[in-house]
């Protein structure tokens, strides 16, 4: 049985993985609209793994005997100018989602519930590898700047990110 607080904010997650996955993929249609069809399958395939992320704790409340309240997703944000900007919004939601989830951690401490909180660090690691990757590809943005063959070999990269998906042995 988990806290009302606990079940609340693992709830209230729920909907910024899924909200997440629906930014990912009004980025991916961005890309796929501008031509660059590596970005968007690496976009795709980000929001697929935020779909999984959801599940995950989907699946967590329930085994933990607790309800699970799926709330309405908002819209994504599709004010997208280039494709720099849009790795720089990625690093944005990360970070906000990194935060969230830390919140997610310090609230299983407040109520005492090591299960939560050894879960949870799953989901840390998890934010910890996804900006780094978008760092990774910002920091290649920059380098070559307006240079469009390296554009284009950086959009052949991102074409080969395959979707593993994501689980999590309860
Ligand atoms: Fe679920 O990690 Fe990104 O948002």
């Amino acid at each position: 049985m988990i806290s009302s607080k606990v079940q609340d904010i693992l709830n209230i997650q729920i909907n910024k993985e899924f909200y997440s996955a629906y930014l990912y993929l009004a980025m991916s249609a961005y890309f796929e609209e501008i031509g660059l069809n590596g970005f968007a399958n690496w976009t795709k395939v980000q929001a697929k793994e935020e779909v999984d992320h959801g599940i995950i704790l989907f699946d967590y409340i329930i085994a933990r005997d607790g309800v699970v309240k799926l709330e309405q997703i908002n819209s994504p944000d599709r004010d997208f100018k280039g494709v720099l900007q849009v790795f720089e919004k990625i690093l944005e939601h990360e970070k906000f989602v990194t935060d969230s989830i830390n919140c997610v951690a310090s609230m299983s401490e407040d109520e005492c519930d090591l299960a939560t909180r050894h879960f949870i660090n799953w989901y840390i690691s998890e934010q910890v590898e996804e900006e780094a990757n978008t760092r990774d590809v910002i920091t290649k943005l920059k380098m070559f700047g307006d240079d469009k063959a390296s554009l284009y070999h950086l959009d052949q990269d991102l074409a080969k990110r395959t979707y593993v998906p994501h689980s999590y042995k309860i």
